[in-house]
């Protein structure tokens, strides 16, 4: 396979003004004909028409009327190359294809009987020879023609121009775009769907109608999802004075569907996950899933479709800016401060969990790659949820006026163009007169920074200085990192938990958080007028992406978990506190010695849980322990297992000593009448279903999980029931797990949790998963089954999946190479499973390096799982 290089970027030789698409939808035998015009790029110097396709069967091309033959062009690989064309070009193609064969899901496919598109990267070229590459925009006309008995509905982007029938029981439809947008922004669909739908008034006064299609039995499932994107529509407008152009703007639901959703300009193509909900079978998570994904994906037709990127190396410049968007919005949504600082404790989280092991692995890359082989391989936690971060940095060094100018010049500069991150961080320095040159390093270096903090205070001369120095960990192909721009926002806290007020060089500062900037490999920050030492508090709200490196001592840690007024440090300082004692354990788990968990620790744990004045949802997420994967990430060599019982014995532990506060809690943070997905609601019901799996952890009054079970009415407080007590080992499971499967076994999404729950089961082993596999309900085909089967194995069950045997490498390896020749997307996800096998014990390394091995080793890989293998054994 071929490497790609960012330097390498050149201009389309051709521009293309107009696409006119037909489509004779067929199961076995679409015919897809084109009609393209096309002039020549002045800003090129090349001189060939270049056109990508995948595997196509190619039945006519005609330039400007002449019929080419093979001579007259040249096919290597997927790129065709016709020279000595004219200025200007009509090319017409016809090819044909079977989207029922297509299991990749990539480019026109079949699910469950209807056609859908995914084009996004490269997925057009799977349908028809085309200059396939983001920064050719043209506008699009397409003309859809099918059965009309089996597939009544036609949708494409834009807007219905025309529809009638056709000889044959065949009927069309004619769509007209009328922005000009790159292919893999193409879409359609034609499936047998129905649609709740709603005429909305923009602020503007137009009135747009919104729909959002799914199946027939899903009609009761999409109010939420209707609800999300009015809120979107109408936050755009206010937060960013950003209108929906379109006069229809559609959502439509698949069932067989590679990621979350696709942003598809008018046409957005979702995975059902983050569509459908009612209270009987969505949790909380999939309530605020849907929100926040359907945001993302209509906050993408600025940031991504208006203006989008230039090649896929900016991939983060509408990744990283629509998370952004989306985290923003979600934040928004809930109002509260507090309620915001949840949502960017569950970023942290997120970004701590996958980001940083992604950014110390053999897949790191930059926020803006240099390089890839598959750029479905890029499409990562770095350049999204890092990306992000990026982006948030420049709203907490320019303030949130100074950002929203910044976003105002974007737009007037770049709308309807295809532009580069430094075409993004310009228009922020420019509007903001600042100089962002040295922010640059944020998209070109990879590695998670560590700022180390050392601190100085001086009684006498009541100052307090705070020294900061910078360094990053080596990564593939970048020894040596230059200094980052890095926004440290830091408070000072008093004796008393009180935030002391900030002086520096004489002047107070106007809020008790300062943003420090640090630029240099080391700088000192002094502040005057310090009457008492301070607990410095760090790092608040987590300014930056970075490793903050500070000897905090439990006595500070504790101070900070009780009082800080920043959520999230508060949040941090319980993480902290949490993780010294985890790691302590595991390394008494591994040496034998014996377990013990201080009463420090829990107390302040029964303080946090007890305290009435912090939300639920706070409280939820400030005793929620470090995940075995991030207690992984902190080990020097990771035991798997002795993590697993280190933090199975705290959790225990807090289960048994807190057991009268925890059932308190439970009774407190009930949530009776109707459901409802709110903030409030939902931070209640996450709190009471924590304190039922501490419980649990203990193996304490499962009667209350198994009653919870049995009563409950909604699928939060089922689902979290259920989870209890498979992990409390409850003699009830089985019959709980049989009862669950029965009563929703009509719901994919459903039994997707079902097999979910069962993968991650402390109990469930390689020989557990190959049963559930041969279940009728198994279905490698669909990527929601196989994620919720396989990948819950392999990258959440840790403890079984590394078994010292071996056998969860052997499966691996099997899963991988199966699930390659049918999906290479998915199976690339899968591969990364093994990515951090440097981390283990000697032994374990040799065992997952020979599997790594194994599947490198077989013939027929896709370039997507050959490079992630190849990366990670290089
Ligand atoms: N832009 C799509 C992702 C496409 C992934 C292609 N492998 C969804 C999103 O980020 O909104
Ligand atoms: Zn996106």
């Amino acid at each position: 396979p071929q490497t790609i290089y960012r330097k390498d970027y050149l201009p389309p030789a051709y521009l293309v003004e107009t696409v006119e698409l037909g489509f004779d939808l067929d199961p076995a035998r679409t015919i897809v004909a084109s009609r393209l015009t096309m002039t020549r790029n002045p800003a090129s110097k090349q001189k060939h028409i270049e056109l990508y396709g995948g595997e196509l069967e190619l039945v006519a091309l005609r330039l400007n009327g002449r019929a080419l033959t093979r001579r007259d062009y040249e096919i290597n690989g997927h790129l065709m190359r016709i020279p000595n064309a004219p200025d200007e070009v009509v090319l017409e193609i016809e090819t044909i294809i079977s989207p029922e064969k297509n299991t990749t899901l990539n480019g026109l496919y079949v699910s469950n009987g209807n056609f859908f598109t995914q084009c996004e990267a490269e997925g057009f070229r799977n349908m028809t020879w085309f200059p396939d590459r983001p920064d050719v925009m043209a506008r699009y006309t397409v003309m859809l023609r099918a059965d009309k008995q089996k597939y009544p509905v036609l949708l494409s982007n834009g807007n219905l121009v025309e529809e009638g029938e056709l000889p044959d029981g065949r009927h069309y439809a004619k769509w007209e775009d009328p922005f000009k947008k790159p292919s893999y922004l193409f879409a359609l669909v034609a499936a047998r769907l129905v649609c709740q739908e709603e005429t909305f008034r923009l602020a503007d006064g137009r009135d747009v109608l919104l729909q959002v299609w799914v199946e027939e039995g899903n009609l009761d499932k999409t109010d939420y999802a209707m609800q999300s994107l009015k809120n979107s529509i109408r936050w755009d407008e206010e937060r960013w004075g950003l209108e929906l152009d379109l006069d229809r703007f559609m959502i439509v639901a698949v069932g067989d569907f590679n990621m979350g959703a696709m942003e598809n300009k008018g046409l957005n193509i979702f995975n059902t996950k983050f569509v459908l909900a009612n209270p009987r079978v969505a949790t909380d998570i999939d309530y605020a899933g849907i929100e926040a994904v359907v945001g993302h994906e209509y906050f993408h037709n600025w940031t991504g479709n208006r203006v989008t990127c230039r090649d896929w190396f900016q991939l983060s410049l509408k990744e990283g800016l629509t998370v952004f968007r989306d985290q923003e919005f979600s934040a928004d949504m809930i109002g509260t401060d507090s309620g915001r600082a949840v949502t960017r404790i569950d970023q942290v989280r997120t970004l701590r969990q996958a980001q940083f092991p992604e950014d110390a692995g053999p897949m790191s890359h930059p926020v803006r790659p240099d390089s890839f082989v598959e750029i479905n391989n890029f499409y990562t936690v770095t350049v999204y949820e890092k990306g992000a971060e990026v982006v948030r940095m420049y709203q907490t060094l320019l303030g949130r006026e100074g950002f929203r100018k910044g976003m105002d010049l974007y737009f007037q500069r770049h709308d309807e163009q295809a532009v580069t991150c430094d075409d993004f961080r310009a228009a922020m320095a420019d509007a903001n007169g600042r100089d962002l040159a040295q922010f640059e390093r944020w998209y070109s270096q990879a590695g998670t920074p560590v700022v180390k903090a050392e601190t100085r205070y001086d009684p006498v001369k009541k100052s307090f200085e705070i020294t900061l120095s910078q360094s990053c960990p080596a990564t593939p192909g970048q020894p040596k990192k230059q200094p980052f721009h890095i926004p440290v926002a830091v408070g000072l806290l008093g004796a008393k938990g009180n935030d002391l007020p900030l002086t520096v060089n004489g002047k107070t500062v106007g809020s008790t958080t300062m943003v420090l900037e640090l630029t240099k490999a080391r700088q000192t920050f002094k502040f005057d007028g310090v009457l008492e030492e301070p607990v410095p508090s760090l790092l608040r709200d987590f300014s930056a992406p970075v490793v903050l490196d500070y000897a905090y001592t439990d006595d500070q840690l504790i101070h900070l978990f009780n009082h800080d007024s920043d959520a999230v440090n508060r949040w941090e300082a319980g993480q902290r506190l949490a993780m010294s004692r985890l790691l302590r354990l595991t390394k008494a788990v591994s040496e034998g010695g014996t377990l013990v968990l201080d009463e420090t620790f829990i107390e302040a744990m029964r303080k946090v849980l007890l305290d009435e004045s912090l939300d639920a949802a706070f409280r939820e997420v400030a005793l929620l322990l470090p995940s075995e994967t991030l207690i992984a990430e902190q080990s020097e060599v990771v035991d798997p297992q002795a993590i697993h019982m280190a933090r199975q014995f705290m959790r225990s532990a807090i289960g048994r000593k807190l057991q009268k506060d925890l059932i308190a809690q439970i009774n407190a943070n009930q949530t009776p009448g109707e459901y409802s997905p709110d903030a409030i609601a939902a931070g209640k019901r996450g709190l009471k279903n924590l304190c039922l799996a501490y419980l649990a952890a203990a193996f304490l009054n499962l009667d209350l999980a198994e009653r919870q079970f049995d009563k409950a009415t909604n699928m939060t407080d089922r689902f979290s029931a259920l989870t209890s007590l498979v992990h409390g080992e409850s003699s009830e499971a089985e019959r709980a797990l049989d009862t669950f499967y029965k009563d929703f076994e009509g719901e994919a999404l459903v039994i997707d949790k079902w097999f979910a729950l069962q993968a991650s089961a402390p109990r469930t082993d390689v020989h557990k998963v190959r049963e559930l596999m041969q279940h009728k309900a198994f279905n490698i085909r669909n990527p929601n089954r196989a994620r919720s089967l396989l990948f819950s194995f392999c990258n959440g069950n840790p403890a079984q999946f590394d078994a010292p045997d071996g056998s969860g490498y052997a499966f691996w390896t099997e899963q991988v190479l199966a699930l390659d020749k049918l999906n290479p997307q998915v199976a690339a996800r899968l591969a990364r499973a093994l990515d951090r096998w440097r981390r283990y014990m000697p032994e374990q390394q040799d065992r997952m390096r020979s599997a790594l091995e194994q599947v490198s080793a077989s013939g027929k890989l896709s370039n997507d799982v050959r490079e992630v293998v190849t990366k990670a054994l290089a």
